[in-house]
């Protein structure tokens, strides 16, 4: 960690955007940010009121309630076995994925994909990357994944996390799964 990266972030946390002078972290504002500040914003960021209160519904539940969650439940097998209460909050969090923020919608916020869906795709992705977790019994989740990691976009950045995590041993009975879920579990 570097003086000049802990000087624009005291928290030594990531994300944390430079353009020139201006210094911005949280993960919410910076993409905001963005999108307020260059052509992609409409398609991913539509100034209609309806739509920003899907996506800032979603980034309230995101934040508050989802990703802490999730967080109990990373990384070690044995935090997991240790904290069987942290994987039924997150279990019910799912629940209430599918049927509060998704219900019959294509996206979070309808038919188009918005940055709340990044969100809630980076939230999936570390379920598969990071925990031992199976998301199977959420069907609606699993095809929303897919539905997801169709765009070009999201193969692209995908790769990389692919590459990255391809060395790690896969614990057996979510390699079994691999089939049913077309291997993105
Ligand atoms: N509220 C912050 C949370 C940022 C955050 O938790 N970043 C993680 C990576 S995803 C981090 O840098 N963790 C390292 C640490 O906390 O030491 C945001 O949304 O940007």
């Amino acid at each position: 960690m570097t003086l000049e990266f802990k000087e624009m972030n005291s928290l030594q946390q990531l994300p944390v955007l430079k353009e020139g002078s201006f210094v911005l972290r949280e993960s919410e504002a910076i993409i905001k940010y963005i999108m307020d500040s260059r052509k992609i914003g409409e398609q991913y960021y539509p100034n209609n009121a309806k739509v920003r209160a899907l996506i800032n519904r979603y980034f309230g539940f995101h934040h508050s309630t989802f990703h802490p969650n999730l967080k109990t439940i990373m990384v070690d097998p044995c935090i997991l076995a240790m904290n069987p209460e942290g994987l039924e909050t997150f279990q019910t969090n799912c629940t209430e994925f599918e049927n509060h923020f998704l219900g019959k919608k294509k996206y979070i916020a309808g038919d188009s994909f918005t940055i709340a869906d990044i969100f809630a795709m980076n939230q999936f992705l570390t379920v598969k990357y990071v925990t031992v977790v199976c998301l199977t019994e959420f069907p609606v989740i699993c095809e929303y994944v897919k539905r997801c990691l169709e765009m070009s976009v999201f193969q692209e950045v995908n790769q990389p996390l692919e590459e990255y995590y391809s060395w790690k041993r896969v614990p057996k009975w979510k390699e079994n799964l691999k089939e049913q879920t077309d291997g993105w579990v």
